[in-house]
């Protein structure tokens, strides 16, 4: 059966992933703030009896790329076979939005038009024909609200029957008339764009005048003497540079376009949102809020996951005494279930309680737009180390996992920026850490513990960004968007945290048994205990620890979960509470665990992403950092 290609293409935060979501089974992460989604997601979803692959394309501004995520949707669009655009465009930014679609509409592919956020836009007054912009545009319009499902079901059946039929040509809007002949006459002398090259005569010949790199070898050689001399033509009548005179075009076509569809009723009462934004992004008020914010995210988290772990911990206890026959009748059996039970127990007693408050926390404060007014409060803050707020999505990602923290950099437009926040990202306490620095503290030194280590955890990525900035060059300012508030919605939230939690049982899981089996051999095997005489002047000599915790921090870089399931083992302790730790002893192990390097799959993604060179230093970087400080704490342990 013939599978047609539908790709949802749009401006940051206009809604594509949830629309997505609520057309397939895959999920794409959905939250409120630009720049979400940084790879391709791809899902094929059947609708009257037709398949169709539907791709979530990273959101961007135009066609003109500037950082990574945006030039892969502009690759996409340019070279891979398309069936059907699906722009989603943000109702209540029209102006804004429409820009995009009339690049889109330059490329000369069948399209289709979500007017999405249909609901934002009717609470605010502002009215929108969306005939009138069919119309315009020639191409189907569908209001939608795809956080509510709304609309959704109207805009496939108009994309199907827009497959099932030969599309009329697009209309085209003529540019101001002096730069529109140039266009047209670059056009007619422009041969025709070769299979693998999507754009129309016409996008070709309006790029070959903005921003030439883009159109390919075979169709600028030809023309490069037309081009310049057009372009030196439109420098001299507009008194522009020729890229701001099309952008100049583009605008005012958009401007005009929203003015004649769009009526604003407007309304007496200052939105809600608007006087909360004036508390959280106050310079005063909003750092209070913010300190309160994580205080409460922390203190919640703690909460709920020492509940869920004492809840758990009897219903677990049981298991133990039935595997103990198992002792007398084989050691293979014994060594395998006991490990393998470690595993378990570790998972769903340990690891879990606290990881599932954070995951769900985190989907439900995505959601809100918060984390973009954090952003902007800790601008300047970030400037002083080097960076600015735009790091901050990925800085927020990387308290989830530091993964896909890493590959959130791609919306950083220069390459400086990408390395110093991936050099800093591994240092940020991720699901897994922040699990082990939860589960450690609430057993042995209290949850004030947690809060030193996550202070000192900001200072130590503060100095490390600062001092590595100092041999680079100076950061250039970026305009942030910050997204509405909005009332974070409970499904979307849930289906989040669902997919991490598939995550989490699928490749977490697995490991963690495996690496709690392998710890009950090697104890053993005595291989346990060379590993650890190995590291033990680091772990016993540097940090004052036991050495036999060294074999799960060589085993922590697979997964940092492992480390509090496996020092249970390595220190023979039924409980975490029972490990012959002193309070003092557990924060240096802490801070050590939350410093070094994250895992295996943070070295890989920063491999692929960033080069192995990188890679590579950054590991050695945090395995220095974490020495130097958590051999401060032991210092200031015996000092005090
Ligand atoms: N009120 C309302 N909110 C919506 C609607 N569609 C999406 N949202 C919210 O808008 C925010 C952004 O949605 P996403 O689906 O992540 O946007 P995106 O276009 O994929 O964004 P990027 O991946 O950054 O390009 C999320 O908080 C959604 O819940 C809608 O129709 N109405
Ligand atoms: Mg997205």
């Amino acid at each position: 059966m013939k599978s047609f290609k539908i790709v949802l293409v749009g401006q940051p935060n206009a809604g594509k992933s949830t629309l997505f979501n609520v057309l397939s089974d895959i999920k794409a992460a959905a939250a409120n703030f630009a720049g979400t989604s940084v790879r391709i997601t791809q899902s094929a979803i059947q609708l009257d009896g037709r398949i169709f692959q539907l791709l979530d394309l990273p959101g961007t501004y135009s066609l003109n790329a500037n950082d990574d995520a945006e030039k892969l949707t502009q690759k996409y669009l340019l070279s891979e076979k398309i069936d059907l655009i699906v722009n989603v465009v943000d109702s209540t930014l029209l102006a804004r939005s429409l820009e995009l679609t009339s690049e889109l509409l330059e490329l000369g592919r069948p399209m289709a038009i979500a007017l999405n956020m249909q609901d934002e836009a009717e609470k605010r007054g502002l009215k929108i024909d969306h005939e009138k912009l069919e119309k315009a545009l020639g191409v189907p319009v569908v209001p939608t609200a795809a956080l509510h499902g709304k609309g959704v079901r109207q805009l496939m059946e108009r994309c199907s029957r827009l497959l099932n039929t030969e599309p009329p040509p697009l209309p085209f809007f003529p540019y101001t008339a002096h730069i529109e002949a140039l266009v047209q006459k670059l056009a007619a002398a422009m041969s025709e764009p070769s299979c693998g090259q999507n754009g129309s005569r016409r996008f070709y010949a309006i790029k070959a005048i903005e921003n030439p790199s883009m159109v390919p070898e075979n169709l600028r050689r030809p023309l490069e003497a037309d081009a310049e001399a057009a372009c030196s033509q439109i420098r001299d009548f507009h008194q522009r540079d020729c890229f701001e005179s099309v952008a100049y075009e583009r605008h005012h076509l958009a401007m005009k376009l929203s003015e004649e569809i769009s009526e604003f009723v407007p309304r007496k009462t200052i939105h809600l949102h608007d006087r909360l934004d004036r508390f959280f992004l106050h310079p005063l008020f909003g750092r209070f809020i913010l300190l309160a914010y994580f205080l409460g995210f922390y203190a919640a988290i703690f909460f709920a996951g020492n509940l869920f772990s004492r809840w758990l911990d009897p219903l677990l206890n049981r298991i133990p005494p039935l595997l103990v026959p198992l002792q007398k009748t084989s050691t293979f059996l014994w060594l395998t279930a006991d490990g393998l039970w470690q595993g378990a127990a570790g998972s769903l007693g340990v690891v879990l309680p606290y990881f599932l408050p954070l995951i769900f926390l985190n989907a439900i404060f995505e959601d809100t737009g918060y984390l973009s007014r954090i952003a902007f409060l800790l601008d300047g803050l970030l400037h002083r180390i080097g960076l600015h707020g735009k790091s901050v999505a990925a800085f927020i990602l990387g308290f989830g996992c530091t993964a896909p923290a890493l590959y959130a950099t791609r919306i950083l437009e220069n390459k400086r920026d990408r390395i110093l926040s991936a050099l800093l990202l591994p240092f940020i306490p991720c699901s897994a850490r922040n699990a082990v620095i939860f589960a450690l503290t609430a057993a042995l030194a209290g949850p004030l513990w947690a809060l030193v280590i996550y202070f000192f955890v900001l200072m130590v990525i503060a100095v490390t960004g600062k001092t590595i900035s100092l041999f680079l060059e100076k950061p250039g300012g970026l305009i942030m968007e910050i997204p509405d508030l909005k009332v974070p919605s409970l499904r979307n939230a849930l289906a989040g945290t669902g997919r991490k939690l598939r995550e989490f049982a699928v490749t977490v899981i697995p490991l963690l048994l495996l690496g709690s089996m392998a710890m009950s051999w090697l104890g053993h095997l005595k291989i346990g205990a060379r590993i650890d005489a190995l590291s033990s002047p680091l772990i016993s000599g540097v940090l004052g620890l036991p050495a036999q915790l060294g074999t799960t921090l060589v085993f922590g870089f697979f997964r940092k979960e492992l480390i509090v399931v496996m020092a249970k083992q390595a220190l023979g302790a039924a409980s975490l509470a029972l490990l012959p730790l002193t309070a003092g002893q557990a924060v240096v192990f802490l801070v050590f665990v939350t410093l070094y390097f994250p895992c295996f799959t943070t070295f890989m993604v920063m491999g692929r992403e960033f080069g192995w060179k990188t890679a590579g230093a950054s590991a050695l970087l945090s395995i220095v950092v974490a020495t130097l400080s958590a051999y401060l704490f032991k210092v200031l342990f015996l000092i005090f």
